[in-house]
């Protein structure tokens, strides 16, 4: 039998664990798992990228929209500490990841070597599981319990390799003596948890038994439409979305008000006001402030996680396991509300939103409004288009102005809520579907922090397109200090950049869109192209991003800091003057 390195091991090992794809940069710490990539790249495909934060993101968004594994690979020291953000951004959306790192040469690790990080350590709060390789035997153990690990657990794997280590050939020799070989399994056991028959009758009591039900739906709901939609329909129940949940039943859907919270709509905010029980599928949405006030409603919680049941309202009853399975449970023992009132309320304050997001969208301004620039993209979008956003004002026009529609995927960094994600989330989401329309929609300052990605987009021939809202600032922060704080903007202006000429400069397609009478023309022609294509949108940076409703406090805040000195106070103030004036006429 040829003899095959540590390094070997690792990449046949996740080869057996079904990963196909790989996120990384190379470094000294990792040559030697380099080599074996290089000498396996038919079983594995190393996507090469210009910050390892992006290949964190990638590997985030590859478990995201595939369900499988994702992996990232990055050097000892810097290379790893790049990773966090992303990984952050898996633990906080509870995506299942693995993350392999170099490490010193195994004999001077701790004695203040070069790059001599221990990223075991660092990434202690980060991981489900984290372990450093001390053997070249110990390698097909740990990778086997890291998959694992990951995905049951749905969290972070960390494997930290020493360098030298990497390259040594595998001696059963080494081996201590229960370590016998291939004792481990890579075996991928799913779990099939269901609630108890008993728990579904207690909860279907309780569901049957309200007068005004509202559904909360999150990302551990989006493989269960078809349910959520029998289940509303039963129960005349409107289905209210959280942001990861966006996806879960499409915006044209009889039941939904669309989403909930700052960026969501004022039919969502109002169907939990006023619900007397509220079910909770797959969410742990975290304003708190948007739910019913504790007590006020029953509760009924559907969630894998039993961690999470009772999070964010005391729920009377948990449901633990897949959603999807869960709500065919407990559909055959709900019964039918006849009692139609409380939906159709929701669907009547959901046609007035609707005219009014319309009114926005519909607007010819100069700069054009990002409502605009959102719908007319909208619009367009293939029917199984993936479509990833960035944290900022941006989300609050994706959350809005981009219609979910039923066979399309969208993600964002959720829980993290972190900047510059769009980007690579699509670049992964092209990877792993070479066939479909994938799309970034994101902010001038989130872009620019990774936008030498698109080099990584040109460089694999992905045809992603990215459309970049420019207002020059960082919109969300401004609005920020603004309407919580009453304060002026400060810190928040931007560098123009051309991003047009930026993409080109990369070797992808630039456009730019300043005019709404041409913005629906150049979308046409630049999502047409089959190379990566970026379109820079020029868009009113005085444009607000309204909640769902304004408090009084909001309000005398907002006043307070144009009084106090806000810069572009006559801008700001004669722009949302007149929104408002729009929007009641
Ligand atoms: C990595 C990171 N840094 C800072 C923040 C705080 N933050 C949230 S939104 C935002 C502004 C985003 O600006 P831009 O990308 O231009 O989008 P816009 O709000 O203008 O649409 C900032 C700084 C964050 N969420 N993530
Ligand atoms: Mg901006």
């Amino acid at each position: 039998m040829s003899s095959v390195t540590a390094a070997e091991v690792l990449v046949d090992s996740l080869h057996d664990w079904g990963v196909n794809t790989v996120f990384g940069i190379p470094g000294d710490g990792i040559n030697g798992i380099m080599e074996a990539l290089r000498t396996r790249q038919d079983k594995i495909r190393f996507v090469q990228v210009r910050h390892e934060e992006a290949a964190a993101f990638m590997a985030c968004a590859y478990a995201k929209y595939t369900g499988k594994l994702g992996v990232c690979l990055a050097t000892s020291g810097p290379g790893g500490i790049h990773l966090l953000n992303g990984l952050y951004d898996a633990k906080m959306d509870c995506q299942p990841v693995l993350a392999v790192t170099g490490m010193h040469y195994h004999d001077l690790i701790g004695t203040l070597a070069q790059q001599d990080v221990e990223l075991d350590k660092l990434f202690e709060d980060v991981t489900v599981f984290n372990q450093r390789v001390m053997g070249v035997t110990h390698v097909e153990n740990l990778v086997d319990l890291a998959c694992r690990t990951a995905i049951s657990y749905r969290g972070v794997a960390h494997i930290t390799f020493p360098t030298d280590l990497q390259d040594q050939e595998l001696s059963r020799k080494q081996a201590s003596k229960r370590n016998l070989p291939h004792h481990t399994s890579d075996v991928c056991a799913q779990g099939a948890r269901l609630p108890s028959v008993e728990d579904l009758r207690r909860a279907a009591d309780v569901l049957n038994a309200g007068k005004r039900v509202a559904i909360l739906a999150g990302q551990g709901a989006l493989r269960a439409g078809e349910q959520l939609e029998a289940v509303a329909e039963r129960l005349g129940a409107p289905i209210v979305k959280a942001l990861l949940g966006k996806a879960a039943v499409p915006d044209d859907s009889p039941y939904t008000t669309g989403g909930i919270g700052l960026l969501g709509t004022k039919p969502s905010q109002t169907a939990l006001e006023e619900c007397d029980t509220l079910l909770i599928v797959g969410s742990s949405f975290p304003y708190i402030e948007f739910m019913p006030k504790p007590g006020k409603a029953r509760g009924i919680q559907i969630d894998i996680d039993p961690r999470r049941i009772g999070l964010r309202y005391p729920v009377e009853i948990g449901l633990v396991g897949d959603c999807r399975r869960a709500l065919d449970e407990l559909l055959p023992l709900l019964q039918r509300q006849d009692d139609r009132e409380f939906l159709g309320k929701a669907q009547k304050r959901m046609a007035e939103w609707q005219a009014n997001l319309r009114k926005q969208e519909g607007r010819s301004d100069l700069p054009m409004k990002p409502q605009m620039v959102a719908a007319e993209l909208g619009r367009r979008l293939a029917a199984t288009a993936i479509i990833s956003c960035d944290s900022g004002t941006n989300t609050t026009w994706w959350a809005r102005h981009i219609p979910a529609k039923r066979g399309q995927m969208y993600s964002c960094s959720g829980n993290l809520a972190s900047m510059a994600a769009g980007l690579p989330y699509t670049i992964a989401a092209q990877i792993a579907y070479p066939e479909r329309q994938c799309v970034a929609f994101v902010g001038d300052g989130g872009f620019s922090m990774l936008m030498a990605e698109f080099a990584t987009a040109v460089k694999y021939h992905l045809p992603i397109k990215v459309v970049v809202l420019k207002n020059n600032t960082l919109g969300q922060i401004k609005w920020e200090q603004m309407v919580f704080l009453g304060n002026p903007e400060y810190g928040c202006e931007l560098q123009p950049i051309d991003f047009a000429a930026f993409a080109r400069a990369c070797g992808g397609h630039g456009f730019t869109i300043d005019d709404p009478a041409t913005c629906g023309d150049i979308l046409d022609e630049a999502l047409a192209m089959r190379e990566p294509t970026l379109i820079e949108a020029v868009v009113d940076p005085y444009e607000p991003p309204m909640p769902p409703s304004v408090t009084i406090e909001q309000a005398a805040h907002f006043a307070s800091s144009l009084a106090k000195g806000e810069p572009n106070r006559k801008k700001i103030a004669l722009t949302v003057a007149e929104d408002k004036i729009r929007e009641m006429v």
